[in-house]
């Protein structure tokens, strides 16, 4: 992998590192495809039951490589491939948890829109700067910003490309806990980890519903949400099992 490290931890967390420092993590065609390259071996790897993405201290991401911009003018942002592998990152089953420090900005804070949970550092900031090269945030920002932190606030991210800070990100509801700089990666695993020890099906399943009430009218997520009901797994009859028994439970995703 040319743009991103991948590293895994003994608890079933994948860290994903984005790393193309010189360009502040910028989101080139190449490095989304390496993402979701290995968002899905992730979907196929039983072990992997959390991944977690972060960038550097600098930045998460600065966004779109609008140096790539330049070479292929905004038509690029359509380009199949690209549109793909947003895909995937958008469809990824498993949590994807998102460490922030630096710059999460353009691309970049729409990235950390498709994670299910941000920790961010002190020093972290948001933005969506993409007017100011008369653009929009045309990566998922425009719809995923304002149902995350409303029209309001999410009007004043895209049409002044002001940036915000970590606590009002997480005031605002973009981000879930502000840390010290140092203890972002830390706390983004800690939280992955008490994931990794549920049942994976259950996370999935949970991880799916959720999701459905930012996609679905309320009265189709609901009846979703109760044919989920009679969804049988030896991991609930075990995770009841154990409740009653006092130990741990032994989940196998099925
Ligand atoms: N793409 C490519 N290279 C970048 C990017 C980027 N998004 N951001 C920074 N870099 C590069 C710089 O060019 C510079 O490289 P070099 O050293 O070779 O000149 C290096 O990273 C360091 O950057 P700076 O020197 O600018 O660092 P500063 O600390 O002075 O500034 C900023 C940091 C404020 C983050 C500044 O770099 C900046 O404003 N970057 C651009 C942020 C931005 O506009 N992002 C949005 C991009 S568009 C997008 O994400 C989605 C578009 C969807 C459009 C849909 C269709 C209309």
């Amino acid at each position: 992998m040319e743009n991103i490290i991948v590293s895994r931890h003994t608890d079933g967390v994948m860290q994903i590192t984005l790393n193309r420092p010189k360009a502040l993590n910028a989101l080139s065609k190449g490095l989304l495809a390496e993402v979701a390259r290995v968002l899905d071996e992730a979907t196929a790897d039983d072990a992997v039951r959390c991944v977690v993405l972060t960038g550097d201290e600098r930045a998460f991401s600065a966004g779109a490589d609008i140096k790539e911009m330049s070479d292929g003018g905004i038509p690029m942002f359509a380009e199949a491939g690209r549109l793909k592998s947003w895909k995937t990152i958008e469809r990824f089953a498993k949590p994807l948890i998102a460490a922030v420090n630096g710059y999460a900005l353009g691309g970049g804070c729409e990235l950390i829109l498709r994670c299910d949970i941000v920790v961010a550092g002190e020093g972290a900031c948001f933005g969506t700067p993409e007017i100011k090269i008369a653009a929009f945030p045309g990566d998922g920002g425009t719809q995923r910003l304002p149902r995350s932190v409303g029209k309001a606030r999410a009007m004043m991210m895209v049409l002044t490309g002001e940036f915000i800070d970590a606590e009002t990100a997480r005031d605002w509801g973009l981000v879930v806990e502000v840390v010290p700089s140092e203890r972002t990666i830390e706390r983004a695993l800690e939280i992955a980890g008490i994931i990794a020890e549920h049942s994976p099906i259950a996370v999935r399943m949970a991880k799916a519903e959720v999701l459905m009430a930012f996609e679905k009218p309320l009265d189709e997520s609901l009846s979703l949400e109760r044919q989920m009901l009679l969804w049988q797994t030896e991991d609930h009859d075990e995770g009841i099992a154990a409740f009653i028994e006092k130990r741990k439970p032994r989940y196998t995703g099925r």
